[in-house]
């Protein structure tokens, strides 16, 4: 039977450089002659990532809950996809998933929506096998250049999620999930480290049969 596919996540704060990295590696799994499915979140292409899109844009306005129950929903929409990909022995890279939606949400500082009642509504998702935290400083951060213009790019936001992000590694279970990178290094250095990760990642998962768990 061929190994099944492996789920790794690619998390970080707005500039660490999640998006290239993913890409990077996915290019690097293909070479190996391993199929893998790139996908990132928001997935703005879809109905409910339409609204997300148009929130996150100041188009529109939305609740605080209303709009964190939209980001688990635009999971769910492809949570039976992903499961379907790892199944079949695709490996599947995802750029942001539940991490990002609980940090950012409990972000706002909302008394009812704190990072416990964030990770609800994701639960029963496909859990990673490994999620890879690109840590970027705040200098660093700045050095890379001012953010755009949405929402959640604003000083105060960032320093809470960089806070949020912290709480949320050292605790149970998602303690366990993450790998800490440090992507002020040179890319190509960050790029060396992510696969190393994940190269141990396919060995642990492989050499237990590891099979692929829940939120
Ligand atoms: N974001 C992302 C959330 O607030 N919740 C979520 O569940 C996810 C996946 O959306 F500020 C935030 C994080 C970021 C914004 O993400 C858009 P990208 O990766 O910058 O497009
Ligand atoms: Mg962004």
């Amino acid at each position: 039977m061929p190994a099944r596919g492996k789920l790794i996540v690619l998390e970080g704060l707005d500039k660490a450089g999640k998006s290239s990295q993913c890409k990077q590696l996915a290019a690097k799994l293909a070479a190996q002659g391993l199929k893998v499915n790139a996908i990132s979140f928001p997935d703005r292409t879809t109905p409910i990532g339409r609204m997300i899109d148009a929130y996150l844009k100041g188009d529109d306005q939305q609740d605080d809950h209303a709009i964190h129950l939209l980001f688990s929903a635009n999971r769910w929409e492809v949570a039976a996809k992903i499961r379907a990909d790892i199944d079949a022995g695709i490996n599947v890279v995802i750029d942001r998933y539940y991490y990002s939606g609980c940090v950012y949400s409990a972000a706002k500082n909302s008394d009812s929506l704190g990072l416990a009642w964030a990770r609800k509504p994701d639960e029963g998702l496909p859990r990673p096998d490994a999620v890879i935290f690109l840590g970027i400083s705040q200098e660093e951060a700045a050095k890379r250049g001012g953010w755009g213009g949405e929402k959640y790019e604003t000083k105060a936001i960032q320093d809470r999620v960089r806070e949020l992000f912290v709480q949320l590694q050292s605790v149970e279970p998602e303690k366990q999930d993450f790998v800490r990178i440090d992507a002020g290094q040179d890319l190509e250095e960050v790029a060396e480290d992510v696969w190393e990760a994940v190269q141990k990642v396919f060995k642990r998962v492989d050499l237990h049969g590891e099979a692929l768990r829940v939120v």
